[in-house]
């Protein structure tokens, strides 16, 4: 294949490679960037001479930070809902055929993945982080939801540690996303690629021998002011205990909090707390439902706009304010 490609692929030693090659747009994944990768690990599912795939993202800023929603905004603002249902399916596929993949299977991350970079990666058993790796569910910003799994996934993190992760959007980086339960292992940039050949040679077994001890976790300190303030019933009470908090964290999620789409938070934490009892399977077919609503309001097209197209960061929220959501508007995009 040609560097050209979008997604190189190649085997060296018992190993498949997948080189997500899209540097520019921070490797983000359009149609035929998943396709690409749901082919080669069909392939290679039965192919004797692959024991393990590995999967890394080209140049230094970026796994994958993402999907490709200007294209979902385009869809969804022309009205062409069958394109949006068509990437959403095939993209959910991926995660499932990810999460269930019968050989090993390790994302290494060195730099930004967030959304659908976290669904190449999150639900494999190996994932490896370097310190300059940025994890981050940020849709909230958008006025969508963290998906490709995530509703499933971020309930199964420490405490409530994943419903601040899902509703801020904010970012965990390097050794803090092992502590998170977001990756498995520790890697220093400077040994990332010798971790690569190794794996080519040695398989899994390299993992353990290149992964660094752990520095402490950050959010240490934070951790019972987390799971209190994030197990609260709704979305106001959240922000009522962040408010009673008074301390530098707690005044750095309400900001991320204020910032963000005001009624995808309150659909996004109802669609945490359901993923609680859901298997991954179940939670991807609720969440593909769940896009077909939450894209038809007005602050899904908005958010894009705002943070991707535009770049202005001043996205025009209906409503603007978070005790201003109707209850049954949400009500309504998880009927039926
Ligand atoms: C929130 C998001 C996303 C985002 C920015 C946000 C997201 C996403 C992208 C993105 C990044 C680079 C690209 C691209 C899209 O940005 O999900 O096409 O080249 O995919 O504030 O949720």
């Amino acid at each position: 294949m040609t560097t050209e490609d979008t997604v190189v692929t190649s085997r060296e030693g018992r190993v498949g490679r997948i080189l997500l090659n899209r540097p520019r747009a921070l490797n983000a994944l359009d149609l035929p960037m998943l396709r690409a990768c749901a082919a080669i690990l069909q392939t290679w599912r039965d192919d004797p001479h692959v024991d393990a795939v590995v999967i890394e993202g080209a140049g230094d800023r970026a796994f994958c930070a993402g999907g490709d929603i200007r294209a979902l905004r385009d869809a969804q603002l022309s009205g062409n809902r069958a394109a949006a249902d068509q990437f959403f399916a095939e993209e959910y596929a991926l995660n499932l055929t990810i999460a269930t993949y019968p050989k090993p299977y390790i994302a290494l991350i060195d730099g930004l993945c967030m959304g659908g970079g976290i669904g190449l990666s999150v639900h494999a058993p190996y994932r490896v982080a370097t310190e300059y790796a940025g994890f981050a569910m940020p849709e909230t910003a958008i006025g969508f939801f963290p998906d490709i799994g995530a509703t499933f996934l971020l309930p199964r993190l420490p405490g409530e540690l994943g419903t601040y992760l899902g509703l801020t959007g904010l970012r965990v980086a390097g050794a803090d996303a092992v502590h998170a339960g977001l990756a498995t292992h520790f890697t220093p940039r400077e040994r990332l690629a010798d971790l690569s050949a190794a794996l080519a040679h040695d398989g899994i077994a390299a993992l353990a021998t290149h992964q660094e001890k752990l520095p402490a976790f950050s959010l240490t300190g934070h951790r019972d002011a987390i799971d209190h303030c994030f197990s609260a019933e709704t979305v106001s009470e959240i922000v009522n205990r962040l408010e009673a908090s008074r301390s530098e964290w707690a005044e750095a999620a309400l900001k991320a909090l204020r910032h963000v789409s005001p009624s995808a938070l309150h659909w996004t934490l109802r669609a945490l707390r359901r993923g609680r009892d859901l298997t991954l399977r179940q939670a991807l077919d609720a969440e593909f439902a769940l896009t077909r609503t939450t894209m038809a309001h007005p602050d899904f097209a908005e958010g894009v706009r705002a943070m991707v197209v535009d770049k202005d960061r001043k996205p025009a929220w209906q409503p603007a304010r978070i005790a201003d959501v109707d209850p049954v508007v949400i009500d309504a995009l998880f009927a039926g």
